[in-house]
């Protein structure tokens, strides 16, 4: 049954309260959102009838999603993140930053880890101790998204899953910093051996998967490798690849595919071309370029301000 929260002039008056504006202290920002939010969860409750009952599952919800260290991960899967994606690409859009060419933007995910060690050109991703999926060599260069031209003082941070689809720090069974490299690259170009990561899902019978359950929904991703990319005078860029021939491709529940994202894997079993690619047997041959734009100011050179995780 719907209600006027006992009159309209009350609730907005009483909302304005509640965010702050009678007070000269305070934030006005904060203000701003915090009323903003609270006046589309009052309309939500009246419109949805939600009950009190209702209202606190939902509260608690929250509360055990905090505990269990998933916001982040509940964002990526109701899409948000993505959105936030979407977004930036129409801003850019719109002051004309898009460039035709350039790798795009995808989400960052929950699980970077900062400060993984930082090697010359060429990195080992893994420790050896995973043997379960698939060697991989994954190489590319970094270039101009206008000229083409190799940008040569980039940097390509690089993380990924091990054969489980877990990460290292997040699960404390691997090494520290396995399947995590910051590459600096030799002359644009730059080099990981590993292992090929095997898909994500999310942690089954913790709040994540619950909502997704409720809502009909898979909490699986495809295998996918993590980037970030800079280089002085350019944009930073978050971004990802998804290999091809997995079966979540074009179903993942973070929505973090992107065409221009997805690359196939060659398998590799030429004896002469192992060795020249210094792999110890038959592997998986990944091949990925990025394409960064000019920065416009040196704000735009460095990632988003996200709390993550350090080591
Ligand atoms: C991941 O590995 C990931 O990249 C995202 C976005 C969400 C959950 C796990
Ligand atoms: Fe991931």
């Amino acid at each position: 049954m719907k209600t006027k929260i006992s009159s309209p002039e009350f609730l907005e008056g009483f909302l304005r309260t509640a965010a702050g504006y009678d007070s000269d202290e305070g934030n006005p920002r904060v203000k701003e959102i915090v009323h903003r939010l609270l006046s589309d969860l009052c309309k939500a409750i009246d419109d949805l009838d939600i009950t009190v009952d209702e209202f606190w599952h939902g509260a608690n919800y929250l509360l055990r999603l905090g505990q269990a260290h998933e916001t982040a991960l509940l964002v990526a899967g109701l899409g948000l993140e993505h959105i936030l994606d979407v977004r930036e690409d129409e801003l850019d859009e719109n002051a004309g930053l898009a460039k035709d060419g350039a790798t795009p933007r995808t989400i960052e995910g929950p699980l970077y880890v900062a400060g993984a060690p930082v090697v010359e050109g060429e990195a080992q991703l893994d420790d050896g101790t995973d043997t379960e999926s698939d060697l991989m060599h994954l190489s590319g260069k970094v270039v101009d998204a206008v000229t083409g031209e190799v940008i040569p003082n980039a940097t390509v941070e690089v993380w990924h899953c091990n054969s489980k689809g877990n990460y290292s720090f997040f699960d404390q069974s691997q090494s520290d910093f396995n399947m995590r490299r910051t590459i600096k690259t030799d002359n644009g170009q730059y080099t990981a051996r590993s292992i090929v990561p095997s898909g994500y899902s999310v942690p089954p019978g913790n709040p994540t998967e619950q909502l997704l359950t409720l809502l009909g929904r898979h909490g699986s991703r495809p295998a996918h490798i993590h980037f970030f990319v800079h280089a002085p005078g350019y944009r930073h860029l978050t971004t990802q690849i998804n290999l091809s021939d997995d079966p979540f491709c074009h179903d993942d529940f973070a929505y973090a595919t992107r065409d221009e994202l997805i690359v196939d894997a060659v398998e590799v079993n030429d004896p002469e071309k192992i060795a020249a690619a210094k792999m110890k047997g038959p592997y998986k041959e990944l091949v990925f370029d990025f394409s960064l734009t000019k920065a416009a100011d040196s704000d735009q050179e460095v990632r988003s301000s996200r709390a993550r995780a350090a080591l």
